[in-house]
């Protein structure tokens, strides 16, 4: 119970509470009444937060639809004999769990034994420590995370560019900005170095008081593309192309920053680029791009011209055709422009979490981009720190030594998130076991032998991890748990220590060992303590979290420091493999070639991902408020095409990738580029057929080739800018 709440006091006790959201990864502080101890009665932002000055979204305004959804689980599920459902406590679960893990190790070994943390878990800030330390804790390599769909290229191509220890330039004194393919005023997300989704439109407004000058690379006109000096409507997937000329406009008029490039990049490297992306002129890129050559010229005299500021892609792109190589590209305009902070500079975000109050100007040399543990699959290698979710498929379906048996899915719905839905789908049927941690019976969970009820965010303290390398000031929160609804639910962290106490697995953390046989007694460990093994390495510490909430610490930020008297890595900007790739785009009529037979009369139009305010992911639709919204992932297409398809508004479409056919309902869009239909990702059910389109929405994945196209180093299939032929359907509605 809530220390401050009399239990024995009559109803009608209204408490507020301050704490910040954890639907998504922004953070947003909030205010929450909350009536006799327990029941939701308000949510609105909160006007004195220093950042955020109330910022909210609609998502966050329905947590108390989330809280108190009469489908929302209270309780573990377990599969009985008869194949239902039936609830168990969330101890017996736990039991029966580790002992069949245990027994998977012993038979299988632990590369069997593999766990995915999804979104829902990203934002518990121990979801993902804990899931890795159980994993090194019995020796199994096999952990994934949505990072691995997402935009793995992020980490993959710092790593073969090498990167800056001390980052790109910051948002918040920026006069130029190119962001290309995210849209924070929707999204929440912004790239390394761009506009935070963090009270966005006010810190838009405030940046182009200052003098800003955006750049949006987006085929809709996005939330953020409408503000932008210029906006490149590029042709889904051409990205690479696009970059690559702005690279030749800018090395062929000597815009770069030739002293930083002879400090810090490869000798020779300069030289080798300019060769590689000569022969993307601008007319060859305004018709491929479907973008006019001078707006592509001006948008690389823009950037290059600027002082401060740099380029950072979203997930768009990152989905789309070679997208390690157009991140890649992106980054290199950074460092050709020199866009990094230097001695005397300070980060803008906290990284209160991490180690060390300083950064040094210095390169970080390139590596290896996937140094991880092998796939047997497609000649793929994982991270550094956990393997490729694109490629757990195949992992979990093919025979042999190190197939894996049992998945412990953590916030995540991989049937509808993750690529090439009928794999997905025919994976999860094949493991030995799946268990399920989520407070929905998602499409997953549907499939699940043990469903765990996690508890809810209101239910658990966190401190807002992702953000903390995001945040445009060094600002800290803590919340915690503010309500205590007494039923069978579990944090994740008590998931994963649960099993581990049970198998004798030691979980070390940055703080020392986790006492995880706690668990077992009747004082076990609390998320307080668990926070503090986890960042035992911060450098604010835990107690200065929790005495600092809502807070900027205008004194405390990291700051930029000389390199290293002998510090002499430089920035690998023309590797082999990049200068082969940006030849093979080159030879390439369009991005779609990388997949077979998807000539462009077959498949005309280009679909593309796109986020919705009123969901997040899968989760939303099923909520009163947000269903008010839309029950459906509308597919957003230009009146023009819609019109040539002889369809009208809500008029059902077939969409036929190469790999499979999803129906979508059509919704005119002015917007978005002719040839391009747009839909969210992660809606629909376990139904592979879609007749309740209009009811659930349809799964962009089912779309998705995971075999075919796929990146060359993250194994990312072609989840955005994927060939698709249009046609307009008839249904009885
Ligand atoms: N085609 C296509 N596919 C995509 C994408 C795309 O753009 N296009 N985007 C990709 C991206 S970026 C991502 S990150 C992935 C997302 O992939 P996932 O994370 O696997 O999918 P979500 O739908 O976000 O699932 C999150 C689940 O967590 C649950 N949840 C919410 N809160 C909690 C909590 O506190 N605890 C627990 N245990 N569960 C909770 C929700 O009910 C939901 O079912 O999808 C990827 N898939
Ligand atoms: N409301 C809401 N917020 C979310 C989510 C959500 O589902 N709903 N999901 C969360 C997750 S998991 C993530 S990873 C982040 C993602 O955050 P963002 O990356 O900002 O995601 P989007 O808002 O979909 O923006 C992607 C943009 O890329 C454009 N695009 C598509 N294909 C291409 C292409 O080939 N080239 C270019 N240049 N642009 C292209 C789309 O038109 C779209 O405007 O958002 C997070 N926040
Ligand atoms: S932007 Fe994200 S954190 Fe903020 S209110 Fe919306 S869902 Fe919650
Ligand atoms: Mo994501």
């Amino acid at each position: 119970m809530l220390s401050n709440v009399d239990p024995t006091m009559v109803t009608d006790v209204v408490d507020t509470k301050k704490t910040f959201c954890r639907i998504c990864h922004a953070a947003c502080p909030v205010e929450i009444d909350i009536e006799d101890g327990a029941r939701i009665v308000a949510v609105r932002g909160d006007r004195s937060d220093p950042l955020f000055q109330g910022y909210t979204c609609i998502k966050g305004r329905q947590l108390a639809d989330q809280y108190h959804d009469p489908r929302r689980l209270r309780s573990a599920l377990r599969r009985s004999l008869s194949g239902a459902l039936e609830p168990v406590s969330s101890n017996d679960a736990l039991d029966e769990i580790a002992a069949r893990i245990a027994d998977i190790v012993d038979r299988h070994g632990p590369r069997a034994v593999a766990s995915y943390t999804g979104t829902g878990a990203y934002q518990n800030s121990v979801g993902v420590p804990m899931a890795m330390a159980w994993h090194k804790g019995f020796g199994s390599p096999s952990i994934y995370t949505s990072l691995t769909i997402d935009q793995p290229a992020h980490r993959t191509a710092a790593l073969r560019l090498g990167s800056w220890e001390a980052g790109w330039h910051n948002f918040g004194d920026a006069d130029v900005s190119l962001a290309i393919g995210y849209n924070p005023m929707v999204s929440s997300y912004g790239a390394g170095g761009g506009l935070q989704g963090t009270n966005p439109f006010v810190k838009l407004r405030e940046a182009k008081m200052r003098g800003l000058r955006l750049i949006v690379v987006d085929p809709r006109r996005s939330e953020l593309a409408g503000q932008a000096d210029i906006w490149l409507q590029v042709n889904p997937g051409e990205d690479p192309t696009l970059l690559a000329a702005m690279i030749n406009v800018i090395l062929s008029g000597t815009l770069h920053d030739r002293d930083f490039c002879d400090r810090h990049v490869e000798p020779g490297h300069i030289d080798l680029l300019a060769e590689a992306v000569t022969p993307f002129t601008l007319d060859y890129a305004a018709r491929r791009c479907g973008v006019a050559a001078s707006d592509i010229e001006a948008a690389a005299v823009m950037f290059a011209t600027g002082t401060r500021g740099s380029a950072g892609s979203g997930t768009g792109p990152n989905m789309a055709p070679h997208g390690t190589l157009m991140e890649t590209l992106a980054l290199t305009l950074n460092v050709l422009c020199g866009r990094v902070n230097q001695p005397g500079d300070t980060l803008e975000s906290p990284y209160m979490s991490f180690p060390g109050d300083t950064r040094r100007a210095q390169v970080i040399p390139p590596s290896p981009p996937t140094p991880g543990a092998p796939h047997r699959v497609r000649g793929l290698f994982g991270l550094a720190d956990e393997m490729l979710t694109n490629a757990l498929n195949d992992e979990i379906l093919m025979e042999g030594e190190g197939q894996v048996r049992a998945l412990l899915v953590s916030g995540g719905n991989p049937v509808q998130a993750w690529p090439d839905q009928e794999k997905t789908v025919a994976a999860l049927r094949e493991l030995e076991l799946l268990v399920v941690i989520d407070h929905r019976l998602t499409a997953t969970a549907e499939l699940a032998d043990f469903v765990i009820a996690p508890r809810g965010q209101l239910e658990r303290a966190d401190i807002p991890n992702v953000m903390d390398r995001r945040f445009p000031a060094p600002y800290t929160n803590y919340a915690d748990a503010v309500i205590d609804s007494g039923d069978d639910v579990l944090n994740e962290w008590e998931v994963f220590a649960g099993i581990a106490a049970r198998n004798g697995t030691p979980i070390d953390l940055p703080g020392g060992r986790l006492p995880v046989g706690a668990q077992l007694t009747d004082q076990p460990l609390t998320d307080d303590d668990v926070i503090d093994y986890v960042f035992g390495n911060a450098r604010l510490p835990m107690t200065e979290w929790r005495r600092n909430r809502q807070v900027i610490h205008h004194d405390n930020r990291v700051r930029v420091v000389a390199a290293d008297p002998d510090a002499d890595a430089r920035f690998a900007v023309a590797p082999g493999d990049v200068l082969e790739e940006l030849a093979d785009v080159r030879a390439e009529l369009t991005g779609a070639d990388i997949i077979r037979g998807c000539e462009a009369a077959t498949y005309p139009f280009r679909l593309v991902g796109r986020r919705l305010k009123h969901a997040l992911n899968s989760l939303g639709s099923e909520l009163p408020g947000l269903r008010r919204v839309a029950t459906t992932n509308y597919a957003y297409i230009h009146p023009t095409d819609l019109a040539a398809l002889g369809a009208v508004a809500g008029d059902l479409l077939e969409i036929v990738s190469p790999r499979a056919t999803v129906v979508g309902v059509a919704e005119p869009d002015p917007d978005i580029k002719v040839g391009v239909i747009a839909m969210a990702h992660s809606w629909g059910g376990m139904s592979l057929t879609d007749e309740a389109v209009r009811e659930i929405g349809a799964p962009t994945n089912r779309l998705v080739d995971s075999e075919d196209g796929t990146d060359r180093i993250t194994g990312l299939p072609v989840m955005s800018a994927i060939p698709v032929r249009l046609r307009r359907i008839v249904d009885n509605r």
